[in-house]
């Protein structure tokens, strides 16, 4: 409820803390996106499909004018497959559930704004590793029919898939942009994740580099999504970072990757605790991405919306830990 209130803070913020130079300025305007992951639809989900405001909410769609307003300009937003389409991946939507989804998405890109749509699934459905790879391309064929004519939605194939071969993953991703592009939407980018939680600094050595490449899309739209967070092991769990460099320093294969291959990539999550070596980090993090705008497209912060409480990474208003302290960093490369 509080999350209308991020940007709205962060321009007061703003004259708080010294103007960003001329470098920061130039190197912000070179991200073509710059948003946060926004939370609520995919709460709950040991409560399948659980109940609306109960188990799950939607942000409110206060928060997208303020955010706009303000430059942001990229809503990842992560929802539950099972809700949308219930009991098995060819089924029909659950209108309960789709019918607010659609509403919020179309209202973010009314307002100019990208609307990435992240079923947060770790490549399960019901919790089992998806190997009915037809069905799961039926899932997007139907999902995305929703939105053929609006090309600033983005659709994020599956949220960080885990504890399955990169190979498995590829035909996961290619079912998905196959399912994507047969429903008539082929002019929206499309978010491919690897296995490994998706992590950048395992992108290479986990085999998604090797197996993701071959990826084909006929919209030639592909943009590799990977997460990074700055903790001891990456998981995005503690509130303490490895170094004032650790974020550069895993971002350094896959950026090479994308060099040598000539790909894009999105980091689709990020975060590091509220203390002085974690948002050194961040700026790194952010600095070295922006001397990079030519594979890396833009960054998301996780997490924002409504329920996030004490969060370690809250960007919360009035009192989230990253929102008090580490947001007024970031404010250079919105
Ligand atoms: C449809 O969704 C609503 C809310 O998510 C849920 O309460 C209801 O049980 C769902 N119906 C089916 C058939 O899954
Ligand atoms: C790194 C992180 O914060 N992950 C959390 C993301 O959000 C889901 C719920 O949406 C949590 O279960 C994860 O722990």
């Amino acid at each position: 409820m509080h999350f209308c209130n991020f940007l709205l803070v962060a321009s007061t913020a703003a004259l708080a803390v010294a103007a960003p130079s001329a470098s920061e300025k130039k190197r912000a305007k070179k991200f073509q996106w710059f948003g946060v992951n926004e939370s609520g639809a995919e709460f709950g989900n040991a409560a399948l499909p659980g109940q609306l405001n109960k188990d799950y909410t939607w942000p409110p769609t206060s928060t997208v004018d303020t955010l706009v307003g303000k430059g942001m300009n990229a809503f990842r937003v992560p929802i539950m497959m099972e809700r949308l389409i219930p009991t098995k991946m060819t089924g029909s939507m659950n209108a309960t559930y789709r019918d607010p989804m659609v509403q919020y998405l179309n209202y973010i890109t009314s307002k100019g704004a990208y609307a990435i749509l992240d079923p947060h699934n770790f490549g399960r459905y019901y919790n089992n590793i998806i190997t009915d790879y037809s069905g799961f391309q039926a899932w997007w064929k139907t999902v995305a029919t929703l939105f053929v004519n609006n090309d600033k939605i983005i659709f994020d194939c599956n949220n960080e898939p885990h504890d399955m071969g990169s190979a498995s993953v590829k035909q996961l991703m290619q079912a998905c942009i196959d399912g994507v592009r047969s429903s008539g939407a082929t002019s929206q980018y499309i978010f491919v994740e690897g296995t490994s939680y998706s992590g950048a600094w395992t992108w290479v050595s986990s085999g998604n580099g090797a197996d993701l490449l071959s990826l084909t899309d006929p919209s030639d739209k592909i943009v590799y999504e990977m997460h990074q967070y700055l903790d001891t092991d990456g998981s995005g769990t503690s509130a303490n970072c490895v170094s004032s460099t650790i974020g550069s320093e895993r971002l350094k294969a896959a950026t090479a990757w994308l060099k040598t291959n000539k790909k894009k990539g999105i980091l689709g999550e990020f975060a590091g605790g509220a203390n002085t070596q974690c948002q050194n980090a961040v700026k790194d993090l952010l600095s070295y991405m922006g001397s990079n705008t030519d594979v890396w497209m833009g960054a998301l912060w996780w997490g924002g919306g409504p329920w996030w409480g004490t969060y370690i990474y809250s960007m919360e208003p009035p009192s989230g830990s990253g929102y008090t302290s580490t947001l007024p960093l970031m404010l250079p490369y919105i």
